[in-house]
């Protein structure tokens, strides 16, 4: 049951390390589950955006954060991780509040996916080095040529909020082991536990400027930072639309960007697949946060011969899914983040009904207040609009395949590239798929949340670049070469 009193953080802006009032009025958070206020935080207006950025600039510019020694930047991001740690109900509480996922999902896997990717980029905060490189002088002398590797400067991340807790920690950490300063703009779904952050890394001693947070709708907050000749990179999770546009803002200036922007992750179901073992977790990445994660597994390829098996094992698997309040133990799935989204992802059923896809399972809304989905399963073809656009929501197509090169073919025949997954117990023929599949990150006979230590991003639109890993922190540096003639 949902916690009698969940203490909810401040709700102005974290500026220069103070919370204070904004500008742009204030906007409701509900309660996804029952519509419920949850929260009116303020919004940040052009004004507010200016001021944040000029903080994170002093900071990154005259403060001490870039030019602290790594291994004290290391020794406060390891103390904020140690704090999250600590307040870790208290953000499993506000996420699976804003966000309706549920509660037992936010604390085991966001919240301490979270205090991993703090610790691990704590860790590299003193190990970002250069190298040395033999070049010979044109006119004979010695000469002594090396890199180093510097922060970008200021960042602007604009976050999602179908993991909050999670993918803000997945810009946070890496920028801020670098020696990044931040500008921070949380999805207006889900601001909350970006305000704990705030509160937290104010606590962990992280100096005024260093993090700043600005709620507020994208299309002003979010439009704000994008345009700031302030900020020297942009770091955006989001829909491949809005992306574009920060795509395009980021190259009038060449500020450097990262780009998450989703996926229509297939999984291929070759032959030789062991079915029972592959149910389960399928079935996780259909249906975790209600399918509202971007690497859901949403297209499942199937081998002919194996489609009656595979589908009787996934309808079994959705039917066993407990939708109902996210704070009870025995809810598996929760509520989508919002209205719209219920009615989109449910616009997409009737286009897969309409189009003449088969239902196998699921394909309503219950009748209960808040915005939940049963866990739905079509069968269909790869041209169907439910199996080419990104649902973000408990919905699988099934889709024959006659054999692994038709499998692969349709595998690609998407615009997007973020992940995939193989089921096959030969590990060469799943070798030689995953080295066909045009995407960032391949599972075989497997499915899970990105770690911190392996890189996380896209091919083709589902993004730019690399979260996470030792590329994900280099992306939020700039190498620098310094030759020595003597
Ligand atoms: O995303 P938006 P929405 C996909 C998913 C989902 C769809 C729509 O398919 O159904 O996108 O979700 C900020 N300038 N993903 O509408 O609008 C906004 O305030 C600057 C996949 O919520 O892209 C929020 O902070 N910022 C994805 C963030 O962008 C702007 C996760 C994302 O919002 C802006 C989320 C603007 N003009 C959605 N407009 C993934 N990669 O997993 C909005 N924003």
């Amino acid at each position: 049951m949902k916690p009698t009193s969940i203490t909810l953080p401040p709700t102005e802006l974290f500026i220069d390390g103070e919370w204070r009032p904004g500008n742009g009025g204030t906007f409701t958070v509900e309660s996804p589950t029952d519509g419920t206020v949850i929260a009116k935080p303020h919004s940040a207006d052009a004004g507010d955006v200016d001021r944040a950025v000029a903080a994170a600039r002093r900071a990154f510019d005259l403060g001490p954060w870039p030019a602290l020694p790594g291994a004290e930047r290391g020794r406060l991001l390891h103390r904020l991780a140690d704090l999250i740690e600590e307040n870790a109900t208290r953000f499993a509480e506000l996420e699976s509040l804003d966000v309706g996922k549920p509660y037992r999902d936010a604390l085991a896997v966001d919240v301490d996916l979270a205090v991993q990717t703090f610790r691990h980029f704590a860790g590299w905060a003193d190990k970002l080095h250069g190298s040395t490189i033999p070049v010979p002088d044109h006119m004979g002398r010695p000469r002594f040529s090396f890199t180093e590797r510097v922060p970008v400067g200021v960042v602007g991340a604009i976050t999602p909020w179908n993991a909050p807790t999670m993918i803000t920690s997945w810009k946070l950490a890496p920028a801020l082991a670098a020696g990044c300063t931040v500008v921070l703009k949380p999805a207006e779904d889900a601001p909350l536990v970006s305000q704990l952050l705030a509160e937290l890394a104010a606590a962990a001693g992280l100096p005024a400027g260093v993090l700043n947070v600005v709620n507020g709708p994208g299309r002003t907050t979010g439009a704000a930072i994008t345009a700031h000749p302030g900020i020297d990179k942009l770091s955006f999770t989001g829909s491949p639309e809005v992306g574009r546009a920060i795509g395009r803002a980021a190259a009038e200036r060449f500020t450097r960007v990262t780009l998450e922007l989703g996926g229509k992750s297939p999984q291929i179901v070759l032959q030789d697949a062991d079915i029972e073992a592959l149910a389960p977790v399928a079935a996780v990445s259909l249906f975790a946060n209600s399918g509202q994660t971007c690497a859901a597994g949403t297209r499942i390829l199937v081998h002919r011969s194996r489609v009656d098996d595979v589908a009787q094992a996934l309808a079994a698997q959705a039917r066993a899914q407990r939708l109902g309040d996210p704070f009870d133990a025995q809810t598996t799935m929760g509520s989508l983040i919002n209205a719209a989204q219920r009615d989109r992802v449910m616009g997409y059923v009737t286009a897969g009904l309409d189009q003449g896809a088969e239902l196998i399972t699921g394909g309503t809304a219950p009748d209960r207040p808040g915005y939940y989905v049963e866990p739905t399963l079509f069968v269909g073809t790869n041209d169907l609009t439910i199996a080419r656009e990104e649902i973000f929501g408990p919905v699988g197509t099934i889709i024959p395949f006659d054999d692994t090169d038709e499998a692969i073919r349709l595998a690609n025949a998407t615009r997007y590239g973020l992940a995939a997954v193989i089921w096959s117990q030969n590990i060469g023929e799943a070798m030689a798929a995953s080295r066909a599949l045009r995407v960032g990150a391949v599972w075989v006979n497997s499915w899970g949340a990105p770690d911190p230590r392996v890189p996380w991003g896209g091919m083709k639109s589902s993004g730019v670049g690399r979260e996470l890993g030792l590329s994900g922190l280099l992306a939020n540096t700039e190498e620098r070469l310094v030759n020595i003639v003597y």
